[in-house]
């Protein structure tokens, strides 16, 4: 069979990963690929295996993942350090995100025995629904947020009744193979959660063509997105897309800017910027321009880059050699910036912090750099900075500040986002649904509704008229 090289790679299909230390640039260790034919035999596994879990009393899957969040509870440290060493997060926001997988597993638990059907009134009979398992679930998970973004879809879909096939990024499979240790540790059945290490048109095509996974589940670019929505066209196969961004920070000239300017460097530096919710295009009113600027300097320089293992560090690496490449297509190093931080010398996929003053219409002011880069606008009034706002194919997320409580619930209901946030950049909660408008993605994650998004639904007429004998 005739395969696709990665991106950023020549050569007929690896047969291993190098797990490179983006801060050191160190082999960390290989891993083995997962061939097609192994695909197939793990979704068999996995088809036998979720029809025994779909099967067992709701109180019993609850109880099981409950263990699964136990298990990662006692852990976080070495999830974290885990994701320090391959994708270069600083460790404490690394012991976060191994937090988050715990908090989602309780929370998904929770909502095994409330997924109810309904019993809706019509004529002659009892008319039931049922919410069912879909089958067999791929999961195919983004580099960015390699622990967070894999349980966003494992946690809801293992509660809901169905199996999960892992396939992590071809840069950050170790805490997903760690994840899927600690499931069979807490008594998950051995083949219900499976993580399949590969590169995307190889094991990650062989998942999403498979006529026996019922749905994908994809975090990552736009590019791949759309190919992978058109390929699950092919037999109607759900799916659910979370993509990129470029989403707006708005300060306006009334917003308590001292805040302001002390939450900015966080929107678009943590991460090292690759995060999809990253507020990278800073709309500022221009009566504050200036004076927002003078005070998003020293915020913006005292955001530390160093060593991630270290507890001082604010910013780890770029996550490889491929992503600062594609960053410094959007900006050279050298570029004229307003504000620009420093990195270490020496080995690491480092990248400084770096503002620039934008155009509308500028590659870099509406693309998704995914980098420690954000672009400041100026705007006049509240229609302009809407008008920009929404002057991008994307539309995940976004903040604004201001002290107008009228105007913050108008401009939020104007820019076309899923996840915006007053006067805060918190965008992410295990508890409220996540995910984007335009070209950002399709449907919702997390929140009250995310298990319904793995199940199909039934309906059931049972007629009640009488016997005729
Ligand atoms: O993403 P890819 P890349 C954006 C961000 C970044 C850009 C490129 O702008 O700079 O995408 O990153 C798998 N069939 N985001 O190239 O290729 C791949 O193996 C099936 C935003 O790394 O989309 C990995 O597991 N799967 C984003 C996953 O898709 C395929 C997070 C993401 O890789 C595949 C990441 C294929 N044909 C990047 N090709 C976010 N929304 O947070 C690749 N994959």
């Amino acid at each position: 069979m005739q395969h696709e090289t990665a991106p950023g790679r020549t050569g007929p299909p690896a047969e291993q990963l190098e797990i490179i230390n983006p801060a050191t640039e160190e082999l960390i260790t290989t891993v083995p690929v997962t061939t097609p034919h192994q695909v197939d035999a793990a979704v068999t596994r996995a088809a036998a295996a979720q029809r025994s879990w779909a099967a067992l009393p709701p109180a019993d899957r609850a109880r099981a993942l409950r263990r699964f969040a136990s298990a990662v509870d006692g852990h976080i440290e070495e999830l974290a350090v885990l994701e320090t060493r391959e994708a270069g997060h600083p460790l404490g926001n690394a012991c976060w995100e191994a937090g988050n997988v715990r908090d989602l597993l309780d929370y998904s638990a929770g909502g095994v025995e409330r997924l109810t059907g309904a019993q809706i009134p019509v004529a002659g009979g009892v008319n039931l629904t049922f919410a069912e398992p879909l089958g067999v679930v791929a999961v195919i998970a983004p580099w960015n947020f390699p622990m967070p973004i894999a349980a966003w879809g494992t946690a809801p879909a293992l509660a809901a009744g169905n199996a999960v096939l892992l396939k992590p990024a071809e840069t950050t499979p170790l805490t997903a193979l760690r994840l899927a240790e600690l499931a069979l540790e807490a008594g998950l059945p051995e083949g219900l959660f499976q993580v399949l290490p590969g590169e995307g048109p190889v094991t990650g095509t062989a998942l999403v063509e498979h006529p026996r996974v019922a749905k994908v589940v994809f975090t990552g670019s736009t590019a791949v997105g759309k190919r992978i929505m058109a390929q699950c066209a092919a037999t109607v196969k759900r799916v659910t897309l979370e993509l990129g961004g470029k989403s707006p920070n708005i300060v306006f000239a009334d917003a308590d800017l001292e805040r302001a300017a002390a939450g900015a460097p966080g929107s678009f530096l943590d991460n090292t910027g690759q995060d999809c919710c990253a507020r990278s295009r800073i709309l500022v009113q221009r009566s504050v321009h200036d004076r927002f600027l003078e005070l998003l300097e020293p915020a913006v320089l005292a955001f530390r880059a160093g060593n991630p293992a270290d507890a001082a560090t604010d910013m780890g690496p770029l996550v490889s050699a491929r992503q600062r490449e594609r960053v410094r297509s959007y900006v050279p190093e050298d570029a004229p910036a307003l504000i620009r931080g420093t990195v270490p010398e020496g080995p690491g996929f480092w990248y400084p912090a770096t503002v620039l003053a934008g155009a509308p219409g500028d590659r870099a002011a509406v693309e998704e750099i995914f980098g420690p880069v954000a672009v400041v606008l100026p705007f006049d009034d509240e229609d302009e900075a809407v008008r920009l706002a929404n002057d991008t194919d994307y539309g995940l997320s976004g903040s604004l500040w201001t002290r107008d409580g009228a105007r913050a619930l108008r401009v939020s209901q104007a820019v076309a986002a899923g996840n915006l946030s007053v006067n805060s950049h918190a965008s992410v909660r295990y508890s409220t649904p996540f995910g984007g408008y335009k070209q950002s993605g399709l449907g919702r994650e997390l929140g009250p509704d995310a298990l319904a998004a793995f199940t199909e639904t039934k309906n059931v007429f049972l007629s009640t008229e009488p016997s005729t004998e």
